[in-house]
């Protein structure tokens, strides 16, 4: 929101007019088409996929949106490219048009689709024509999408449902039972990746801007009143084991309020049964289970959890685990965990693609795993539900971050909308899964007392939405304070339960022996992560250890490091290095040894693995035996 400074009485009319017109304005904008409550879990619906080939017109100019004097064009503009394109008749001038010679896959970026869409960076038009040939009497139909970067607006034949800001969280729309036809719904997205200073996240990232309709697509049918959302998890008690027969606690979101409803939990391999009575639209819980397995990275064992109603069942598998930072400690189950992790971008980096669904979840994770890895930190941006979901599986450990990432205006509440908006999709997208342990506001942003306010801010709410996990951000760290000591003191400290901050000593200051005399500490008295290290090497370059850019250079930066780490604060729990596998990114362009690609990675873009990752794969082979040792102490 944009504040006007002024001094005289007509000023300062114009002043309270326009304070007034842009709270209006940020008003309308947020609630003109208000995200609709989101609908968690929703494999375990019935739906009909809108996956597969969809049509496309390529708008740059957004001539599809906006008429010849830039005006949004109305409803039933037949020049709209959300209208019919089938011309009236044979005379009828029509400049659009959606044919399969022009058609994307979904879920998927268009960057790797097509080599013009490589550098895109605006409108594309999607369609897709589906029937709905037997509808049920009496139920209510949503479009979801899964994630569609970064903007989009959804129209179904001609009429507008809504529109979605974020590129990596889910939403969906209700489709009025009126608008849906038996047959050719005319189903049309306009997707638009233009990067702006005051979205989220803003201009300057160093990732890919892969745009286009990068996740799942369904038409979801659920009944009148249905189960929206829940939460299932054990209530941690400070410091401690689970009790043998855990207390579980949560909440049953129905989508409008019905005093007196049954709800039911199962759990039927614990022979677990319990009946809840909602009051309004929530029903809250509080109980002892049975016996049970926790959940943890050795074994990762998941429950089926039905929850129903007397009209609608949703089926989960969840595990039960608690999580607490507890003094300089991490407790996973009431014991110390010690981080063996990776960051990993959402990027199938052999195919020059975004990561989506299962199979690329598994590839990546299986990666993290050789390298003997027990968490993972997904950067920057909530990634595919397939990635949370397969983390709980494998049990692998997950830090899930919203895109607030390096500058943005933090003085802005637009702006900071955004952020919680995204902050509460990915929460109520993932708040049943085990493996999410950390939820990150933001990576390296930069201190200042506006900067500490907006993440506060952004903490709180984190803490509201799910006051069971840890809330972290990846912080600056401060390379001054004392002589060889650098010191985590960046303010946001105070705030967090994690103290995360990304260290580069020997690839953005000076060479890796400066971690020979370097030590590390913070203020705060909590427990201490070490959220990104790492430096570029491209794969297969073998030179002298001195010679930037090669192996020998990464392999001896990850040896001074491991070697530094031995040195580190009691309150250490863990690093995540950066990065899982080299990545594009159109900021890093040496003609030789980046050509777009950031080369952090442990593996370079066709899989192989560089000296480096040898180092790192034994430091972990190190701590697992040590903390183990520890454990039985
Ligand atoms: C960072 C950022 C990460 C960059 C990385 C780098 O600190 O958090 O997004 O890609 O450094 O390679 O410079």
């Amino acid at each position: 929101m944009v504040y006007y400074v002024c001094n005289n009485p007509i000023n300062h009319l114009h002043m309270f007019n326009r304070s007034i017109l842009s709270a209006l304005l940020l008003f309308t904008s947020l609630c003109a088409y208000a995200q609709q409550g989101l609908i968690s879990n929703i494999n375990a619906r019935k739906a009909v996929s809108l996956n597969g080939t969809w049509q496309y017109v390529v708008d740059p100019y957004e001539t599809g949106f906006y008429d010849y004097r830039f005006r949004e064009r109305g409803q039933n503009d037949v020049d709209a490219y959300w209208n019919n394109d089938i011309p009236a008749n044979k005379t009828a001038k029509k400049e659009y048009g959606y044919i399969d010679k022009y058609s994307l896959q979904v879920p998927g970026d268009w960057n790797h689709q097509k080599a013009e869409f490589l550098y895109y960076e605006g409108t594309v038009w999607y369609k897709k024509s589906f029937d709905h040939l037997a509808p049920t009497a009496g139920s209510r139909y949503f479009l979801y999408f899964g994630a569609v970067n970064y903007k989009a607006d959804v129209y179904l034949n001609g009429k507008k449902l809504g529109v979605h800001k974020g590129g990596f969280t889910p939403f969906n729309f209700e489709v009025p039972t009126s608008l849906l036809k038996e047959k050719n719904n005319f189903l049309v997205v306009k997707v638009d990746n233009k990067r702006y200073a005051d979205e989220v996240p803003t201009l300057n990232t160093d990732w890919w801007n892969y745009g286009g309709i990068t996740r799942d697509v369904k038409l979801v049918e659920v009944p009148q009143n249905f189960i929206q959302d829940y939460v299932i998890q054990l209530k941690p008690i400070p410091g401690k084991a689970p009790a043998a027969t855990p207390l579980a606690e949560g909440w049953i979101k129905l989508n409008k309020a019905e005093p007196g409803a049954i709800i039911t939990i199962e759990i039927p391999e614990l022979k677990f049964k319990k009946q809840i009575t909602a009051t309004d639209s929530m029903a809250k819980f509080n109980f002892a289970l049975p016996k049970l397995q926790l959940w943890d990275t050795e074994h990762p064992k998941l429950y089926n959890v039905v929850v129903s109603t007397a009209n609608n069942r949703v089926e989960d598998k969840i595990g039960f685990r608690t999580i607490e930072a507890s003094g300089r400690q991490v407790l996973l189950n009431g014991k110390p965990l010690f981080m063996r992790g990776i960051c990993v971008h959402g990027e199938i980096a052999k195919e020059q693609r975004r990561a989506v669904g299962n199979a690329d979840a598994k590839i990546l994770l299986n990666q993290a795993i050789e390298l003997n890895c027990n968490m993972v930190r997904l950067a920057h941006y909530p990634h595919d539900e397939g990635m949370v979901r397969m983390a709980d599986s494998l049990g692998i450990l997950v830090w899930s971050e919203i895109p607030v990432y390096w500058t943005i205006n933090f003085g802005s509440k637009e702006i900071l909308e955004k952020a919680k908006a995204q902050l509460n999709e990915m929460i109520t997208r993932d708040h049943n899964r085990a493996s999410v342990i950390i939820w990150s506001v933001g990576n390296e942003t930069p201190v200042s007392p506006l900067r500490t306010e907006f993440m506060r801010n952004l903490i709180t709410e984190a803490r509201r939405l799910d006051g069971t996990r840890m809330i972290s951000a990846a912080l600056e760290v401060n390379y001054t304070a004392l002589k060889d000591v650098n010191v985590v003191d960046d303010p946001l400290g105070e705030f967090v339960d994690l103290v995360a901050f990304n260290e580069y000593l020997g690839w953005y200051g000076g060479l890796p022996d400066k971690c020979r005399t370097t030590n590390w500490s913070t203020p705060y008295n909590k427990p201490l992560f070490i959220s990104e290290v790492g430096g570029e090497a491209k794969g297969g370059f073998s030179a002298d250890s001195l010679t930037r850019f090669s192996e020998e250079y990464l392999e001896w930066f990850y040896k001074e490091q491991t070697d530094m780490l031995k040195r580190m604060p009691d309150n250490y729990v863990g690093i995540s290095p950066w990065i899982l596998v080299d990545f594009k990114s159109p900021k890093r362009n040496h003609p030789v040894y980046q050509e777009g690609w950031n080369r952090k990675g442990l593996y370079d873009e066709f899989g192989n693995k560089k000296k480096a990752f040898f180092v790192l794969q034994d430091y972990y082979k190190r701590m697992e035996k040590e903390r183990k040792n520890d454990t039985k102490k």
